[in-house]
């Protein structure tokens, strides 16, 4: 994939200095402005390749409108829940956040309010600050012996868990990816949900807040519970039902709660808030200064190892860029691109494609298929003013309407791999075929014409089809020859009978490709 150049950084919040530093020392110029009005930051980043938030920018669709050179989002935090994904997309941004910064500080937090569920910690305190002295009240529970139930086994259920395992809890689980044996490796014991539940005197959730996992505490598992349960909800707001949670506590089923999340922040219904049983806190699980100090790093690295092309960490809309970063994949890219610009010179309708069918070949493209057939889109889709990336190429397809489908042949034995491509445009079809000679793009075959030698995709090019003649040639150079335009090259078919296309290179793009009429059937011609 082509490295992505970012010169210019906006941080718009007050994010680690070490974020600047980084930045700056790999050439990127930073500018720092912290709590801008909407209005301004809609004013200035039209002037930046990227921009740095923490949770305060809200990032949306007017904001990344605004951002003409807009490249790259980065979020110095887990998540990206104030960017609006789904715009960024749509204008080929990639979005980037830092997954793992904040994992043990979240994982400290939890196990924080474990304890604090356990001893009445922040109650007792309220109580002295109240002048009382009320020793009765506070009557705790150990947690030696208990059984802890971890639902999410990523990085931060483990965190918990090992450091739990100190204080004697039995941790159990349930992680639909984590592997049973792995979990075991740092002793947490693998289980469905319905056998989870009856068994756990503490839940705690670390799951990614997803249609799977709204409401995984709900009424129903709530009633699976031991009577007395005590939760804590230190990941996403809603994974533990609010609703569910307040009747949970009033009937006793549930023994305490704490809540670090919480559906709308902050919420506006204090019920909860303001349940004797439940702790609360203000979003708290970044916020210490290692959290802080590790995701600004973090953002500042992952930008500048995009920029040098090196590696692709962090990012969550860009699955096919990523499976594209290396050199290499850049010239099957490029290739891709190349063969899809000559297609889309081609559909000379340019009524919008109803089809598209890429085909790999060759076991060095057989990783490629997925980044070649939207590279080969980007080739097709590229228009003035409209330039698809591997971001956005395959949702712009989509929402044209185009059936896109791709597929991959092993044929051993051809020295490089082969992109065959064929297209459907107003019920027309184009074939055609390329291949990397020294890395660079040629061009095997367009439609049924097989070239005597391949054609190298770089420069301006004009594709004619004309029925084999010996003076095409001659009266094609002749035509050019009056709008000055010279013949660099010339890349005839294989020999056969009836219409071929031939393939010139042109000095510049003639203006007019009418004026080829009189000699040939088609014509096309596509600067690469
Ligand atoms: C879902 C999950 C964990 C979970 C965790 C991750 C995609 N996904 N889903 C239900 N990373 C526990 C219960």
């Amino acid at each position: 994939m082509a490295p992505v150049s970012i010169k210019t950084v906006l941080i718009s919040e007050s994010v680690d200095p070490r974020c600047r530093t980084l930045l700056e020392a790999n050439g990127i110029h930073v500018t720092e402005k912290p709590s801008m009005k909407k209005e301004e930051l809609l004013a200035e980043i039209k002037d930046y390749d990227g921009l740095v938030v923490r949770s305060a920018t809200k990032v949306t669709a007017d904001v990344i409108d605004a951002a003409s050179k807009l490249k790259i989002i980065g979020r110095a935090g887990t998540g990206v829940d104030n960017v609006d994904v789904d715009a960024a997309t749509k204008r080929g941004i990639i979005v980037m956040n830092t997954p793992n910064g904040n994992s043990i500080s979240a994982a400290e937090l939890t196990c924080a309010l474990l304890m604090s569920l356990s001893r009445n910690v922040p109650q007792a305190v309220m109580s002295m600050r109240d002048g009382k002295w009320d020793r009765k009240k506070f009557m705790g529970t150990e947690l030696y012996g208990k059984a802890l139930g971890i639902v999410g086994l990523g990085r931060i259920g483990k965190e918990v868990a090992t450091r739990m395992q100190s204080f004697g809890m039995r941790t159990i689980g349930y992680d639909p990816i984590t592997a049973p044996e792995v979990s075991a490796g740092w002793g947490v014991e693998q289980m469905d949900l319905e056998q989870l539940w009856p068994q756990c005197d503490y839940i705690t959730v670390h799951t990614p807040l997803l249609p799977s996992t709204v409401g995984l505490l709900n009424d129903e598992s709530f009633a699976k519970c031991k009577n007395g349960v005590k939760v804590v909800n230190c990941a996403r707001g809603g994974i533990i039902d609010e609703a569910a949670l307040l009747r949970a506590l009033e009937s006793g089923r549930c023994g305490g709660a704490a809540l670090d999340v919480f559906v709308e922040e902050p919420p506006k219904d204090r019920s909860l808030v303001n349940h004797p049983n439940v702790l609360s806190c203000p979003h708290l699980g970044a916020s210490t200064t290692e959290a802080q100090a590790r995701c600004g790093e973090d953002i500042a690295l992952q930008m500048v190892d995009m920029v040098k092309g090196k590696k692709l960490v962090g990012a969550v809309n860009a699955q096919v860029l990523a499976s594209a970063f290396s050199e290499d994949c850049h010239q099957v890219s490029r290739l891709g691109q190349a063969v899809g610009a000559v297609l889309q010179s081609c559909n000379t309708s340019k009524k919008p494609f109803s089809r598209v069918q890429v085909t790999t070949q060759g076991d060095c493209m057989k990783s490629s298929a997925g980044y070649m057939t939207a590279s080969v889109l980007m080739g097709l889709l590229k228009q003035p003013g409209c330039c698809p990336n591997l971001v956005n190429v395959l949702r712009l397809a989509e929402e044209s309407g185009v059936t896109v489908t791709h597929g991959h042949c092993p044929s051993g034995d051809l020295a490089g791999g082969v992109c065959r491509v064929q297209v459907t445009a107003s019920g027309c079809s184009y074939r055609a075929s390329g291949s990397l000679q020294g890395g660079a793009p040629v061009l095997l075959e367009l439609c049924d014409s097989v070239f005597r030698q391949p054609v190298s995709l770089t420069g301006k090019l004009l594709f004619c089809r004309a029925p084999a003649a010996p003076q095409l040639l001659s009266s094609v150079a002749g035509l050019l020859a009056t709008e000055g335009i010279e013949v660099e090259s010339y890349s005839a078919p294989a020999a056969r009978s009836g219409d071929g296309w031939c393939c010139v290179g042109l000095s510049s793009l003639l203006g007019d490709l009418s004026a080829l009429k009189p000699l040939v059937k088609e014509a096309a011609q596509l600067a690469i």
